[in-house]
Formats: C-alpha cells, structure tokens, sequence
C-alpha cells in the first residue's frame, strides 16, 4: 500500500519537474517554476521516506538539520552575482551524493550484479566524481580562490583525455569481471582526477557554461543511480536534469557563437589584457554631461551587462527609467541573451527592481530600434555591444550576434575604465566621436546622473 503511494507521489513530482522547466523557460512564469520545482522536490523526499525500506529516521532528521543549517543562510545571504559558483557548489554536492551511493552499492553488492547494472554503477560513479572535483575547481576559479585564467600545460588534451582513457577501460573491466574490488579505486581516482584536468585549461569567465555541462553530467549520474536503486522518479529527474543542462550550455554556446569543444578544450581567455589598444583617445565626460544628452532624448535604450551586476546599479537604473519615462521620454531595455556571467543574469536583476517586462526587448526586436533612439545608454556592458563580433574576422568574439548600440544617434557609456570585458578585446565603440565615456562605478554614476536630472 505505502509502496503504491509513494509511486503516485512519484508521478506528481515528475509532472511538477517537467512544469517547473517549462515555467522557467518564460521571465512571467519562472517564479512558479522555482516553487513548481521546489514543491516536487517536497513530495519527492517525503515520498521516499514512506517507503518500507526506511525504517530509522534518526540519521536523516539530523542530514535535514544539516542541510538546512547550510543551505538557508546561503540562499538568503548569497549575493546574485555569486549564483553561478553556489550553482557550481550544490552540484558539486549533488554529484559527491551520486558517487558515494555507487561505492556504497558496488562494496554491498557489486558481486551480484549484472553485466547491465555494473555498468551504469560504473557510468554513475564516473560521472559523480569527475562532477564532484570538477564543481568544485569551478567554485574556486569563481569565488577566485585560485587563478581564474586558463592554466595550460603542453599536451594538456591527451593527458586528459587519457586519464578518462584509463577510468572507462577500468570500467570495462569491471563489467566483464565485476572486480577485482581494487580496480573499483582506480575507477574513482581517474574520475576524481579527470574533473580536475577538464577545468583547469578553462578561464573563470567560461565556468557559467561549464557548470551548464557540469549540470547535466550530474543529472545523467543521478539518473543512473536511479537505474542502480530501482527509483524510477531519480531515473527521470536526473534525464530532466541532464538534458536541460545540456541544452542550456549549447544556448550558451550558440548566443556566443563557440562552439561546444572550444569552451571545454579551447582556454579562451588566455590574453586578458595588455589588449586595448594604445595611443587613441577617448572623450570622458561627466555625469553630469550625460544627464544634459538624457534630459534632451525623447527615446533611450538602455542596455546593462556584467558591470550592472557587479556594481549592484538595478535598482537605480530603474530609477533612471522611471524618471526619464516620468518626462515622457520612450524607454526600453535590451537584452543580450549572454550579458553577464550567467542564464537570464539581467532579467533576474531588473525584475528584482522591479522593471516591467514589457519594458524588456529581446536582441531581435531591439536591434531594428537602436537607429530611431536618441540615445544608448550602455551600463557595465562591453562584449555584447562590440563590433568587432561582426567586422574582424580574427576576433574571439568574431560571429557572436550583438547589440547594435552604434547605430543610436548618441551612444553613452558607464563603466569604470577602457578595460575590456570578458573576451579580453578593446571596443571600438569607446573611440567614436559619437560615445561618451563616462568613467565610474556604474552605481555611483547613475546615482550623479539622476542628481543631476533631479536637480
Ligand atoms: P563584459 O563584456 O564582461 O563587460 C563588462 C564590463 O563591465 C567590463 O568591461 C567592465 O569594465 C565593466 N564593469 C565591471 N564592473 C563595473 C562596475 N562596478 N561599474 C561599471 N562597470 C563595471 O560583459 P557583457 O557586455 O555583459 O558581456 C558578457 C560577456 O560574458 C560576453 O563576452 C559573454 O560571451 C560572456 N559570458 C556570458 C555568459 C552568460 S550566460 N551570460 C556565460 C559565459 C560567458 P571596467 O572594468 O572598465 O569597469
């Protein structure tokens, strides 16, 4: 009878997973999609522990208490723009859980399993443990505990590519033989061994689409374990898991046009600075200068990248927005789908102010818009606006489709010097006789120009 309850629950978690993907896949419904997925995770965990074989639940009121303890305080006193390394932690978490289970499994009772079921424990604990390390690596490049740029050694990729090399062809041994116990260490040490060699050629600004992939290697070992355990709603949580993670890093991936081999084998990011170019000038004008272009426009876009982040400005942004919109000035915000460092980074930020999404356009809807605005009001965004992405062929960003900021009458800039961003390239736009640099934390200028609007 529990048996059969369990597995109703089972079902309506599984809906609920499906329905929290497709939410979050829209800005207007990714906040049910968030309890969506939180509410099946709920029935899920309760589920499990009305089944027959739970019979002590002293361990597992103490594990909750645990986690609790860890994970409240850092989902509430996490700042956003640390999301992708606590992403990079809770899957390194998720995917040591995975592993563990297959070792547990494979010492209570490896000698009886088949052929089929030896290999997905092998698959689950493969994939666990490289995910283990790997996150882990990708925390620490994030949180820059260590050197965030590419760490490259000669023949890095074969030597990688063999230690994986020895841990499926242990694996394969252990299919055939199911042991020696001894050559189950060697599977988890080359697995240990390989995620560290997979993320340490990768630059800390590739890691938002290596923790997409590092996701849906997590979710493909949990679905294994799910084979391993007989539990048919892990089987289909880890698929749904697996496969969006996948599919997010090639969005990622498509939106900056590289390709999949050369985010995981390419250290993109190498060259980082001494870039920009010398010798030219720039004209740097005062926020107060551009609150007198702002305070002239009748249409304004507004497009925000990595540095409205970092400098926390949304919020007063937002006020920009609404005062200019308050004169009657037409006012919208573009989006780049890789601005920031991370999936949907603006849209989460500008919806926490509170800007409407009807205020928000798409690349494709704006880009026809930017040579009607007065002005293009670019805040903390570089890479995204950069035309060199469609005019040097030999730029790392050559291809990746852009915002096309130049095309507005006038374009003004925040950000706080001719640093480049991400890519590590200078910006063209910075030169034109039509930009106006105004230097400064992003923040504090808009603050100075709303000043100067006000007053
Ligand atoms: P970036 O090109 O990285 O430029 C951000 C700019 O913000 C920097 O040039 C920096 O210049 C400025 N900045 C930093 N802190 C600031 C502050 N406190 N106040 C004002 N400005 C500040 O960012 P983007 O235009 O958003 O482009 C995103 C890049 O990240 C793309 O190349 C994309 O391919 C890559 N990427 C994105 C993702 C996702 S999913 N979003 C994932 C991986 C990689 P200063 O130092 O001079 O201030």
């Amino acid at each position: 009878m529990a048996e059969r309850f369990t597995e109703w629950i089972y079902l309506v978690s599984a809906v609920l997973f499906i329905l929290a993907l497709k939410f979050m896949s829209e800005v207007r419904t990714a906040r049910w999609g968030n309890w969506a997925g939180a509410l099946g995770m709920l029935l899920a965990v309760a589920g499990t522990l009305m089944r027959p074989e739970v019979v002590d639940y002293r361990w597992i009121i103490l594990a909750v208490v645990v986690g609790f303890v860890v994970g409240a305080p850092m989902g509430l006193l996490m700042p956003m723009t640390a999301v992708p390394q606590r992403t990079a932690l809770s899957h390194a978490f998720g995917a040591l859980a995975a592993g563990l289970v297959g070792t547990a499994e494979f010492y209570l009772r490896g000698a009886e399993l088949s052929p089929f079921f030896m290999g997905v424990l092998c698959l689950e604990v493969l994939l666990g443990y490289l995910t283990f390390t790997g996150s882990l690596l990708a925390f620490a490049k994030l949180q820059e505990l260590i050197p965030t740029r590419p760490i490259v050694y000669p023949g890095r990729n074969y030597i990688s590519l063999s230690v994986l090399g020895v841990g499926v062809l242990t694996g394969l041994i252990l299919v055939a033989n199911r042991g020696p116990a001894e050559l189950f260490l060697v599977l988890v040490g080359a697995a240990l061994l390989f995620g560290v060699l997979l993320i340490l050629p990768i630059g800390g600004a590739d890691m938002p689409t290596v923790i997409a992939i590092l996701n849906s290697y997590a979710g493909l070992s949990a679905s294994f374990m799910g084979f391993v355990l007989d539990n048919k709603l892990l089987i289909v949580a880890g698929a749904l898991d697996g496969s969006s993670g996948f599919i997010l890093s090639m969005l990622m991936c498509k939106a900056m046009n590289r390709s999949f081999t050369n985010v995981l084998f390419g250290a993109f990011g190498q060259v980082q600075v001494g870039e920009v170019e010398k010798g030219r000038t720039v004209q740097g004008y005062t926020p107060e200068d551009a609150a007198a272009v702002l305070w002239d426009a009748r249409s304004v876009i507004i497009v925000t990248g990595y540095g409205l982040a970092a400098s926390q400005a949304q919020h007063a942004v937002k006020e920009l927005a609404d005062l200019l919109m308050g004169r009657g000035v037409d006012v919208k915000f573009a989006i780049h789908p890789v601005a920031g460092r991370m999936p949907g980074h603006m849209n989460v930020l500008l919806a926490e102010a509170g800007v409407p999404y009807d205020l928000l356009y798409e690349m494709d809807e704006v880009n026809p818009l930017f040579p009607e605005a007065d002005v293009a009001l670019v805040v903390g965004a570089n890479d995204i606006t950069n035309p060199a992405a469609k005019t040097k062929p030999d730029s790392p960003i050559y291809g990746m489709p852009i915002l096309e900021v130049d095309k507005a009458r006038t374009v003004v800039f925040i950000k706080r010097s001719l640093a480049p961003g991400f890519a590590g390239i200078d910006n063209e736009l910075f030169y034109l006789p039509k930009t106006m640099m105004v230097f400064g934390d992003a923040k504090k200028v808009l603050t100075q120009i709303i000043a100067a609007l006000k007053g």
